[in-house]
């Protein structure tokens, strides 16, 4: 044992395992991170999801290729992204009860509108807001988001309960993504030269959220025509 530290440099002591500091210091540019920025919202948008989701469960969809998504999904706002044999689309209506989404709850757009404002982002109004909820184990491969119509208006994610480790790419496939750890009450946006990147969740870890248990959810606000 002893042999084997004094191989070691000392520098390797302090330096945090990869696997356990996996929020780079350096973003790429056009990636906004606002840590916990929605902690103080996060019960009024708990109360939000659970009453969005009892007009539009939370459903299993499923891709053009056959495969069951991991992921839950419901939606709120003009639009909602769904999926099925035929490909991906947003749709004004739900699938499933063939009515409109709901409409975006105030304390939804307040908090996308302050995030941007803290940003110096121009504000906008999402016509879109997908709600993904991850159970222990769900995860979601690497993809880009280009069914919005003008890519201009960035995406911004609010991340609540168990945290996940977001990966974050390139604007092609083959470049190795780095990992951004999001935790309860984080968000993300995606904005300028990031907006095309492909990105991803790895499997959640099983643990417990004193609010949302044994799940994660995610909010994505887009705006989509
Ligand atoms: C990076 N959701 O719904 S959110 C999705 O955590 C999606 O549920 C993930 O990817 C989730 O499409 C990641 C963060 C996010 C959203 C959109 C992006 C990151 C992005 C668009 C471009 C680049
Ligand atoms: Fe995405």
């Amino acid at each position: 044992m002893t042999r084997l530290i004094h191989a070691m440099h000392t520098t390797d002591i302090f330096t945090t395992p990869e696997d356990l500091a996996p929020t780079p210091i350096e973003l790429p540019a056009g990636t906004h991170y606002l840590k916990g920025f929605a902690c103080q919202y996060a019960a009024e948008l708990n109360a939000a999801i659970q009453h969005i989701a009892t007009y539009s469960p939370f459903r299993q969809v499923m891709t053009p290729s056959g495969k069951k998504m991991s992921v839950t999904m419901t939606n709120c706002g003009t639009y909602g992204w769904i999926s099925d044999r035929y490909g991906y689309r947003y749709s004004t209506l739900d699938p499933l009860s063939h009515q409109h989404w709901l409409a975006l709850p105030s304390c939804f757009i307040e908090l996308v509108n302050a995030a941007l404002s803290h940003e110096h982002l121009p504000n906008y109004l999402p016509d879109a807001c997908l709600i993904n909820n991850y159970s222990v184990g769900a995860k979601m491969g690497l993809h880009q988001d280009k069914d919005e119509k003008n890519f201009t208006y960035p995406i911004v994610s609010v991340s609540l309960g168990l945290p996940a480790l977001f990966l974050l790419g390139g604007l092609t496939r083959n470049i190795t993504p780095r990992r951004i750890l999001l935790q309860h009450g984080d968000i993300i946006i995606l904005a300028a030269s990031s907006r095309l990147r492909f990105h991803g969740v790895l499997p959640i870890q099983p643990g417990y959220h004193p609010e949302l248990q044994a799940q994660r959810i995610n909010l994505t606000f887009r705006k989509v025509t």
